[in-house]
């Protein structure tokens, strides 16, 4: 069973951090119609959908993501790139205290979940605008002693590595080869994004069911559905503003003990 930990949008998502992209006016009751039909689309491939309350003091709260890896064995608490995001975690952390053992980043390390690809027991580790070395070095130590190799990866022009590189199926791959080097990734097929959705890389694998992928860009959808992917297009475009997309709103894990 699959559990997708969620966190409502908050009345202050207008004041996100933002890194590569202009700030634009977010609507937030449509943000939050948007989430509720990204939960349903979670609920329909199989998730069972935990749904924390909005924290409104905290922007982008939301994205909880970042704020935790988790594997089957432990969960890792991170410590988030931007300081106004680090006590976002301590909810989330709760939650996962029922079902992992908990271990944490340290000062002065820093890493976002959202520069964590794992496939198998691969472990993809962006490092960019908010995850740096000490961080990467940090997740390794606590990773690699349950079998999983861990490898850092260079990001360029983009938030996280998950902008840039998304699991899409067992072997495969979607990328946007803009922004990642292709040779870390050798041994995948991969699928890239459509030359004219830049930020299409970002798509969210639901066990072996299909992806959630954003709706506004249907070419990389249909490169999806012509790779034999099931896609489920969901329209996130007010949280794209504050430059989230599909992996960034849930934290999905195995039901301990499976
Ligand atoms: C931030 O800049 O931290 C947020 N506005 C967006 C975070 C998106 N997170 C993700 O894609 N993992």
């Amino acid at each position: 069973m699959l559990k997708a930990i969620t966190r409502d949008v908050s009345a202050s998502l207008s004041d996100c951090e933002l890194s590569f992209v202009d700030r634009r006016p977010i609507d937030v009751a449509t943000a939050r119609l948007q989430h509720a039909a990204y939960r349903q689309a979670l609920t329909a491939l199989g998730c069972t959908v935990i749904e924390l309350p909005a924290l409104d003091a905290m922007p982008d709260a939301v994205f909880v993501e970042d704020v935790a890896v988790v594997v089957d064995e432990i969960a890792v608490m991170t410590r988030p790139g931007v300081e106004s995001r680090r006590s976002e975690g301590a909810a989330v952390a709760a939650v996962l205290a029922g079902c992992r053992q908990l271990r944490h980043i340290q000062a002065h390390g820093t890493l976002d979940g959202g520069d964590v690809l794992r496939v198998g027991r691969r472990v993809f580790v962006g490092q960019g605008a908010r995850t740096n070395p000490e961080g990467i070095a940090q997740l390794a130590g606590h990773l690699r002693p349950l079998g999983y190799a861990v490898q850092a990866v260079p990001t360029r022009h983009c938030l996280h590595l998950k902008s840039a590189v998304t699991q899409v199926g067992e072997d495969t791959l979607l990328i946007q080869p803009r922004w990642i080097d292709r040779e870390a990734f050798a041994g995948y097929r991969l699928i890239e994004v459509d030359p004219d959705e830049e930020h299409a890389a970002n798509a969210l694998l639901i066990g072996e069911g299909g992806v959630i992928h954003p709706a506004c860009f249907p070419r990389t959808g249909e490169r999806l559905q012509r790779g034999g992917i099931h896609v489920v297009p969901v329209d996130l475009s007010e949280l794209q503003k504050a430059e989230g997309a599909t992996t960034c709103c849930s934290i999905v894990l195995r039901a301990s003990g499976e």
